[in-house]
């Protein structure tokens, strides 16, 4: 009998009562309230807007970036509960994040040589580490699409891509030729398309080393990427850094700020002049200049020139070190928040044609409000109103776009509707569905750089603090707070309607891809698998799992071998995950119903060696497990 009708007459009999009921009715709610500082915050208690009931189902996904920790992270809204970590440029013990050969592939798969042989040299295949800012969904006609999240990482100049059909990274890049990429944008019109990507800190074309101190033969780099290939598609070398980027609803132009158009080195040199400048990408010009021949090719890409005075590109004067760029749902409006000026400068996309044919930079700029201390970032609801982050002021403040560009023409109006207390520090911020045309002003969040005292005390490194504030209603009232390990930088907050996950692994998915054609070769089926394939001193071991068994109780290799196990959970039921770790050889990995998954080790150390599922799965999870014989070398 095969291992698969055996395991299924197994399950029936034991898989019994482990059914799940959801009867969660009637639970109270816990409400908590407390005042800070003048703010009024309180956990979202029954009855009040941001409450989601046990066993109910938020409105929106939130994806959450984490800065340093590599990862991206799904929250429930409005609800704030955490739902799932989607592992990107870190590691991830759970999963085998860095570890199965599955993952260890997007890893490495599209560094640059010189970075693999950096790598090699610490004894390194990939990277460990990442600083994920800035997740955004792919766009057909200005809207989300439910495709794909793009990510940057600023620490190691790369791009990954998440599939949200089966929430995990396929794609991970390394951007050529530019440093440090900070803000990323897709294109919204007509479809991402592109990748916006900024490289932040300004350094040598060709930095093999040639050139050291001397900051004036730096340059920046603004790279498009192709959203469906995941390749570079060209670069644009600019005048002065690039902070953040944002598209325009035409798919005429991109955006991206310049903190230090100075090129300076130091902070007295980067905050020296009074303005900086918004740096506007022409994309059809660009693209022509390409078709054309207009650049020099370097690492495969073409490069544009596209310092001051080059057709490619305009710069639109600003004041001194914009940071936040973000475009207005009314497709028309971008808004560069003024971070060291305590303005924010609204630029009309309608007014850039001009601006391209001639026309002084400045004409495109229509309303330059000063709206408080330190503006970093800004959303937008869809009734005209804009929500700008103030850090210095720990603010949100809630401003009129029209009443703005009517008080930039002279009339004597305030533009600023009011502003709310934040705890503490905010940085980003971002609106349900606000960097879209289905923007629907019901909520906000706000991520604060600093809880300080808004939580025990967890000693001296903190937590950050999110909140989320209703903004439904005239006024915005506080209704959570969430601590968060770092950094939650960015955040979208995105419809239900439009992320669709599956629930099980196609046994087609190209993620396992490479393990099928193995298996093939070696004349396995891995839906009901129990081989041991000697290959030389290479082994490759098969195991189908089924609740809550493994198809092979042990097996068989030697000290040295290079040994590859490929794990197969043959279980179709929605949230039966098995793991596979086979304990002091440091190795785990998570393998999701229908999913293959395989990780590749050396047999170095002789002896009994049990494996075990390390996800529970079953009554009799703790008993899901086998031995690996390794037999000494000279045995
Ligand atoms: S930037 S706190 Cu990395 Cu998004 Cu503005
Ligand atoms: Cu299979 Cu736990």
């Amino acid at each position: 009998m095969s291992y698969k009708k055996e395991a299924s007459l197994s399950r029936r009999a034991l898989l019994g009562g482990t059914a799940k009921t959801a009867a969660v009715a009637g639970l109270g709610a816990v409400a908590v309230a407390s005042a800070a500082g003048g703010i009024t915050a309180a956990q979202a208690s029954e009855g009040s807007k941001g409450f989601v009931a046990p066993g109910e189902l938020d409105d929106y996904y939130g994806f959450w970036s984490s800065g340093q920790c590599g990862e991206l992270r799904i929250l429930g809204v409005p609800s704030m509960r955490e739902l799932m970590r989607i592992p990107v440029f870190n590691r991830c013990s759970a999963t085998g994040w860095g570890q199965t050969n599955e993952s260890k592939k997007i890893l490495q798969e599209n560094l640059l040589p010189e970075t693999k042989a950096f790598l090699a040299a610490q004894g390194k295949d990939t990277y460990d580490n990442g600083d994920l800012h800035h997740p955004h969904m792919s766009f057909t006609e200005g809207r989300y699409d439910g495709r794909y999240l793009f990510v940057n990482d600023k620490a190691n100049t790369r791009v990954a891509r998440i599939r949200l059909d089966v929430m995990k990274t396929d794609k991970i890049i390394e951007v050529p030729n530019a440093h440090d990429i900070h803000g990323l944008r897709p294109q919204k019109w007509p479809r991402t398309g592109y990748v916006f990507a900024n490289g932040e800190h300004e350094a040598p074309l060709v930095n093999d080393g040639t050139i050291l101190d001397e900051p004036d033969k730096y340059s920046c780099i603004f790279t498009a990427i192709d959203g469906d290939t995941m390749e570079v598609s060209w670069q644009v070398i600019v005048t002065g850094n690039l902070d953040n980027c944002d598209a325009d609803y035409q798919g005429k132009y991109a955006f991206a700020t310049s903190y230090n158009s100075e090129m300076g080195t130091n902070l007295a040199e980067m905050t020296a002049s009074d303005m900086d400048h918004c740096v506007v990408f022409n994309i059809k010009r660009i693209e022509e200049g390409v078709k054309n021949g207009d650049f020099q090719l370097l690492n495969g890409v073409p490069v544009l020139d596209g310092r001051k005075g080059s057709k490619y590109t305009a710069y639109v004067p600003v004041p001194n070190s914009p940071h936040g760029c973000n475009t207005a749902p009314d497709k028309k409006h971008v808004v560069i928040a003024g971070k060291l000026s305590p303005t924010v400068t609204v630029i009309d996309v309608t007014k850039l044609d001009a601006v391209f044919d001639g026309a002084e930079p400045r004409s495109a700029v229509v309303a330059e409000p000063q709206l408080g201390l330190g503006p970093l970032h800004t959303a937008f609801d869809n009734n005209g109103f804009a929500y700008t982050t103030l850090f210095l002021d720990s603010q949100l403040v809630k401003w009129d776009v029209s009443k703005a560009l009517r008080a930039y023409n002279g009339e004597d109006i305030d533009p600023i509707h009011s502003k709310i207390d934040v705890a503490y520090q905010p940085g980003h911020n971002h609106t349900s569905m606000g960097e879209t045309l289905d923007a629907d002003g019901k909520w906000l969040v706000s991520l604060n750089k600093f809880s300080k005292d808004r939580f025990l005390n967890v000693g001296p490194l903190k937590p950050e603090n999110e909140q989320l504030i209703d903004i439904s209603g005239d006024e915005m009232k506080i209704v959570h707070d969430g601590p968060a390990f770092a950094e939650p930088h960015d955040v979208i907050i995105v419809d239900r309607s439009v992320v669709n996950p599956v629930s099980i692994w196609d046994r087609n998915d190209p993620m396992f891809a490479d393990a099928v054609a193995q298996a093939k070769l070696d004349g396995v089926d891995l839906e009901d698998a129990e081989h041991v394939i000697r290959d030389g001193n290479k082994v490759r071991v098969y195991i189908s799992s089924y609740a809550p068994t493994f198809s092979l109780e042990k097996f068989t290799v030697k000290q040295g071998d290079e040994v590859t196990i490929y794990v197969t959970n043959i279980d179709d039921i929605d949230d039966l995950t098995h793991g596979f770790c086979i304990s002091n050889y440091g190795l785990a990995m998570e393998v999701a119903p229908q999913a293959t998954a395989s990780v590749t080790f050396i047999a170095e150390r002789p002896g009994v060696h049990w494996f075990y599922c390390n996800w529970f799965c079953h009554a009799l999870h703790m008993e899901m497990r086998g031995r690996m014989f390794v037999e000494p070398r000279d045995a």
